[in-house]
């Protein structure tokens, strides 16, 4: 019976602890950013720890963020925010999370979300992306392959 109620007390406290500690990440959605690029979200690149919520905000009007079909972790449902509105996802499973902002997409408008020990291999095989948001991906990709 004691170990019993030991192992419920390490459960929730580690429950609270992933609460606690699980961080708000919040990503601007701009027109242009300080440097003059344009149609981007800052940060673009957004490294996260399993449970933290990233939200993007509205901070330039038009802009909207939703999952690329196909550039998702298994088990991640996927998400569409609404134009001007922000949205939020929780990153509960570790991988890579490819978003866009649909109205922007040929301009660029992409982010990458990556949770944990990430592979990269094989993330853009398959996936249809306008040439900027491919760039901009494949970016992000070589910054992340770097650290
Ligand atoms: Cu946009």
């Amino acid at each position: 019976m004691r170990k019993f109620f030991l192992i419920i007390t390490t459960i929730i406290f580690t429950f609270t602890l992933n609460s606690v500690f699980a961080a708000e990440i919040e990503v601007k959605m701009l027109n242009k950013d300080a440097d003059g690029n344009k149609m981007i979200f800052e940060p673009m690149l957004i490294i996260a720890e399993k449970g933290d919520t990233v939200t993007f905000l509205p901070t330039e009007k038009g802009h909207m963020a939703a999952s690329i079909k196909g550039m998702l972790p298994k088990g991640i449902k996927k998400f569409k925010g609404k134009i001007n509105k922000p949205v939020s996802i929780v990153v509960s499973e570790d991988g890579l999370y490819g978003v866009k902002c649909t109205p922007h997409l040929a301009n660029g408008m992409v982010a990458l979300i990556a949770v944990g020990d990430v592979n990269s291999d094989g993330f853009l095989d398959g996936v249809k992306l306008p040439k900027k948001s491919k760039a901009r991906m494949e970016e992000m990709l070589a910054q992340l392959a770097a650290q």
